[in-house]
């Protein structure tokens, strides 16, 4: 039986391995599209590469581990081991080797990530390019921008939600906001995922390099209607994003006349 598990346990490394092959080398068949979306932002590659240099680290760790682990089934054998258990009082040596190791390696991953990190969590852009409050609600995403005059709170504000419009190869800097409980602003294309916390404005940035359409989701189970929380992201021209924030804009205040205007019939003739 000890052979048995020994070639069972042999597959988990040859055939976990063997999907992470599958996945990456098989991006352009639909069905097995299950590697990294299209990355089209400025800095996502840097998230990319920590994400594979990581992956490798511990792919061979796993490897290593569950080879191990299969060789001494196939070597210790109860059937084959007919001697009784002998039992050790440990090895200061190795332990001093297996908490030194990953000691060592954990204080590489902190110090090789800290520039990605900088560049994603504290390096706010100066030169942003729009600047769009984001507000997650159960159960869905709004957006605002802050209108010709460039402030928030100000009557000219724009709002709009599920599709967040945001101009190419220009730094876009995000206001993060939560209305309720905690959603999880999530763009995968752009690398991007923050958390939105009540109470509090936190700020995320990107720098979208490619024109189109993409998901915009929550990555956060946030009550029952989680699921709904999917938007898009539309990356436009300079020419198309103002061109769109115009239209919107005038969209608004005519509903704001009509609806002043019906107020205004309503109220009772003096
Ligand atoms: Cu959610």
């Amino acid at each position: 039986m000890g052979k048995f598990w020994s070639f069972v346990f042999f597959l988990v490394p040859v055939l976990g391995v063997g999907l992470f092959v599958v996945a990456m080398n098989f991006h352009s068949l639909p069905l097995l599209n299950h590697w990294f979306p299209e990355d089209v932002s400025a800095s996502g590659h840097v998230i990319d590469q920590l994400f594979m240099t990581i992956l490798v680290l511990t792919g061979v760790v796993f490897v290593a581990t569950e080879v191990c682990l299969a060789f001494f089934l196939w070597r210790y054998d109860a059937k084959a081991n007919r001697d009784p258990v002998r039992y050790m009082h440990g090895s200061h040596t190795l332990e001093v080797v297996w908490t030194v190791l990953p000691a060592a390696t954990l204080f590489f991953i902190a110090i090789y990530q800290m520039n990605a990190w900088a560049d994603a969590k504290i390096r706010q852009p100066k030169d942003a390019g729009v600047i769009v409050e984001v507000r997650g609600r159960q159960f869905e995403w709004r957006f605002r921008y802050p209108g010709p005059d460039g402030k928030f709170n100000t009557p000219d504000d724009i709002h709009w939600d599920t599709d967040l419009h945001v101009p190419v190869d220009e730094e876009v800097l995000v206001h993060l906001k939560s209305e309720d409980v905690l959603h999880s602003f999530f763009l995968p294309n752009m690398r991007v995922k923050q958390d939105a916390v009540p109470g509090m404005m936190i700020p995320v940035w990107f720098r979208p390099t490619k024109i189109g359409s993409w998901d915009l989701v929550c990555a956060e189970l946030c009550g029952w209607g989680h699921y709904k929380m999917r938007g898009r992201i539309t990356v436009q021209s300079r020419a198309d994003f103002d061109a769109w924030l115009v239209e919107i804009a005038n969209k608004q205040h005519a509903t704001q006349a009509d609806a002043t205007a019906t107020a205004d019939a309503a109220k009772p003739a003096k």
